[in-house]
């Protein structure tokens, strides 16, 4: 027995997420800006750098769970919280009182939604370092979302967009993602329980790393 969740097996960190981004390799500009948008009373466009060193920078160790049941261990990110930068935000773009949901949208396009109060919790990092050194495009770079408590798909790679809601958005993985995507209640996807998405998961899951690892003999890298 392994000290993971139901149904998880150790795999190593590799590029990999939806069939339809695996060919999607962002460029990473040399000065990210992250857009603020939605339900605000004024949208802006601010600067990673600029929240990046914000104060509370910290580093922690934690896994990424794949709903389709690989679980990368003993990763070491270092980042700011998201909640110090959703204060800053919110000071600046003034989201509606009745915002409850964030959408997180990468370079590539890939969208995630989370529960805002999840997305405040205090392990939820917008991540710039790995292992101590900064993110490579495959990893992510400028930056990821590190949210340990949900499963991958919620864990946003090349962020450059958050946008403020009142309702939840399904977001690129549509139908089949879990609004909240809590790894410890096996919110693989929605309606179904658990066991039965994770034998469903596991069973597309070598096709889909198959994609992954055909594109990275590609010529098309990030760094
Ligand atoms: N921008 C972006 N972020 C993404 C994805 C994606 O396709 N694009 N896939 C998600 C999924 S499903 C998983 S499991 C993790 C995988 O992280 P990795 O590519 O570092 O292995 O990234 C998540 N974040
Ligand atoms: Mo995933």
């Amino acid at each position: 027995m392994s000290g993971l969740p139901r149904g998880q097996s150790p795999a190593p960190l590799r590029r990999f997420g939806l069939p339809r981004f695996a060919g999607v390799r962002p460029e990473v500009p040399a000065r990210p800006v992250l857009s603020v948008s939605g339900v605000v009373r004024r949208p802006v466009q601010i600067e990673l750098a600029e929240l990046l060193a914000l104060p509370g920078r910290r580093e922690q160790v934690g896994d990424l769970h794949c709903v389709t049941t690989w679980s990368a261990t003993d990763l070491l990110w270092g980042g700011v919280p998201f909640r110090a930068a959703h204060e800053v935000l919110a000071a600046r773009v003034r989201p509606h009182p009745e915002c409850a949901w964030v959408t997180f949208t990468g370079l590539d396009g890939y969208r995630s939604c989370l529960p805002l109060a999840d997305a405040l919790a205090e392990d939820v990092l917008l991540a710039d370092r790995l292992d101590g050194v900064p993110l490579t495009g495959e990893q992510g770079a400028p930056v990821r979302l590190v949210a340990p408590a949900h499963y991958g798909y919620k864990n946003v790679r090349h962020v450059c967009a958050v946008e403020y809601r009142l309702s939840y958005d399904p977001g690129s993985a549509g139908p089949l993602a879990h609004r909240r995507g809590r790894v410890e209640r096996e919110e693989r996807s929605p309606v179904l329980p658990g066991w039965v998405w994770r034998r469903l998961w596991r069973s597309l899951l070598p096709r889909v790393r198959r994609r992954y690892d055909h594109d990275a003999r590609g010529e098309t890298r990030l760094t």
